[in-house]
């Protein structure tokens, strides 16, 4: 297999929706019990490109998986449920930390997922041959359940990563641009969330490729230097 281009890593709170949203994306459905076993990735083909996109379990903080899911990603997917405003919090309280070995110019986009269950226009996918990337965010009226998390609160969260990461608004996408709001089960902006990330990233990968592979050590032709007799090292 060939090795992935680029990394993008889905985190977020259990039940959030992240195995749904990455199944609706790659295999164009919904199903409701999906069973996430420790950490999955799909490989993502995008132009000559090829981007391997990681679901995680959720847990990962205790045991210690999480940095090494994020290990040199080009972009990170922290994911939410609107109605579940703990789930966002977690977000900063939990996940946010994980980031730490993450690429250094690593994407952040913040997904609030489940709309379907709180607006009406969340119904129905979005149609395919819109100029996606142009549309504004619109907030639609909500005439189902009162929504528990609001854009402003994962802006707000957008902005305290920045200073969690000591970036300069300037010189990232603006959070407006990187605030979604998606439902995996009717595939509303599903596509349009990955669309925009895949985009994003591969600048990423291009200075990646540039600067060489990470100064990490390889083990796979590794040999233990033999022992001498005295115990000394060859
Ligand atoms: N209504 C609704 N339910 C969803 C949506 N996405 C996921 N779910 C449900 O939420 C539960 C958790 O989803 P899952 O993808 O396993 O979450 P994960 O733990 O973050 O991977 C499952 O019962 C899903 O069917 C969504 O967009 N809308
Ligand atoms: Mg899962």
């Amino acid at each position: 297999m060939k090795d992935p281009d680029g990394k993008v890593v889905l985190l977020g709170d259990m039940n959030v929706g992240k195995t749904s949203l990455l199944h609706r994306y790659m295999e164009r459905r919904f199903q409701d019990t999906l069973s996430t076993v420790g950490g999955a990735f799909y490989l993502k083909q995008w132009g000559p490109y090829h981007i391997s996109v990681w679901d995680t379990a959720g847990r990962e903080q205790f045991h210690g998986l999480g940095s090494m899911y994020c290990r040199g990603a080009a972009a990170v997917i922290l994911t939410y449920d609107v109605n579940n405003l703990q789930s966002l919090l977690e977000l900063e309280d939990r996940f946010l930390a994980l980031t730490d070995s993450a690429s250094a110019d690593c994407i952040f986009a913040i997904v609030g997922n489940k709309v379907d269950l709180t607006d009406e226009c969340a119904l129905q996918p979005e149609p395919e041959d819109e100029n996606r990337s142009e549309k504004p965010i619109t907030s639609c009226i909500s005439t189902k359940v009162q929504k528990q998390v609001h854009m402003d609160d994962a802006i707000a969260l957008y902005k305290k990563i920045l200073k969690y990461r000591m970036l300069d608004e300037k010189d990232v996408p603006a959070a407006e641009k990187m605030c979604f709001e998606t439902s995996a089960k009717t595939g509303y902006k599903v596509d349009f969330l990955f669309e925009t990330i895949f985009e994003m990233v591969v600048p990423i990968i291009l200075r990646q490729k540039a600067e060489g592979p990470p100064q990490t050590v390889d083990i796979t032709n590794y040999k233990p230097a033999k022992r001498t007799r005295s115990g000394c090292c060859a």
